[in-house]
């Protein structure tokens, strides 16, 4: 097992955290969090996950010039569930939104009738949305596009759940010709064992960030203790060309709960990030993340540092 040799932390809370919380909003809603994240006509925009006081969510936009101050609720913009569809019909959560030439594409939970599965959506402006259908059937969470397409096919992570006692829930890699038939799926970095803090439960951050070095992923990992589930995030390298070939994979997690707002409101003990946007100089990366299920919170790393980390974890099972 390789050693960390960093001396600091990777991520840096932002010190204005939390930077939006339901009292951003006129009306009463129980909590903002699990934000997917873009750039949008110059601006950060984050697609919110709000839950109202239903327990049900819809997906809200908020905007920022600078990405960490003066956020403005834009609520002509946003996605709700749509109630005809069963897909939907407990709301949508976690939404992760990869740019793709002019249109963003949203992969979001619909939690349904039958359990929470995959679905996708398409906007040019956050105002009229295209709904393209559910890409993978319940129970599977945590899924986002590649922005490229590998050999013609575009590329899919997602994280379903067996109904097996003990076998634990992974995050698999899915192909499409045309992101309507999904197939040749494979697991792509699974949840290891035992004592890990990453063993039993994995699923991913943000959608996968282009590197000069690879594809960047930040996933979760939940451990369960005697007083509940913690979520911690760690890092992972994949080949650019495939996908499906991981490079490296942190030993350690990289930013865990240790706030008092990550570690105590509705779900304690939570970071989960659904987006990050890395800004212009090419090496700032800020991750926006829901912290305990309540309200959400930017954190910043340094690119090369973060790819510096993984270049010491050579890719070993667990
Ligand atoms: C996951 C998702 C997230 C949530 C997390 C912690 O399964 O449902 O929306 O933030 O659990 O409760």
């Amino acid at each position: 097992m390789s050693e960390n040799t960093d001396t600091r932390e990777l991520f840096r809370r932002y010190e204005g955290n939390p930077i939006i919380t339901a009292r951003h909003f006129p009306r009463m809603v129980n909590a903002v969090f699990n934000p997917g994240a873009t750039v949008f006509e110059g601006r950060t925009l984050l697609l919110l996950r709000v839950e109202h006081r239903t327990g049900l969510s819809s997906l809200v936009v908020a905007t920022s010039a600078d990405g960490l101050t003066d956020w403005r609720i834009e609520r002509e913009r946003g996605l709700e569930p749509d109630p005809e569809l069963i897909e939907e019909c407990w709301g949508i959560e976690d939404p992760r939104i990869t740019r793709i030439g002019d249109e963003y594409y949203v992969v979001y939970v619909g939690y349904s009738a039958y359990g929470p599965l995959v679905s996708l959506a398409k906007t040019r402006d956050f105002v009229n949305w295209e709904r393209c259908g559910v890409l993978q059937s319940p129970e599977d969470k945590d899924a986002a596009l590649f922005p490229v397409t590998f050999d013609g096919r575009w590329a899919l992570i997602h994280r379903p759940v067996t109904s097996a006692p003990g076998l634990g829930a992974h995050m698999w890699l899915s192909f499409s010709p045309d992101l309507h038939y999904w197939g040749d799926l494979r697991v792509l970095l699974a949840a290891r064992r035992g004592g890990w803090w990453d063993a039993n439960k994995v699923g991913l951050g943000p959608p996968p960030l282009l590197t000069d070095r690879g594809w960047l992923v930040c996933y979760h990992g939940v451990r369960v203790t005697a007083s509940g589930s913690i979520y911690r995030l760690g890092l992972a390298l994949l080949d650019r060309d495939d996908p499906s070939l991981v490079l490296s994979r942190g030993n350690e997690w990289v930013f865990g709960p240790q706030a008092p707002y990550e570690q105590s409101g509705d779900v304690p003990d939570v970071v989960f990030p659904c987006g990050w946007i890395l800004r212009d100089d090419g090496d700032t990366l800020h991750l926006y993340y829901g912290a305990a299920d309540s309200v959400v919170c930017v954190a910043t790393a340094s690119l090369s540092q973060l790819l510096e980390h993984l270049g010491v974890h050579p890719f070993a099972h667990g």
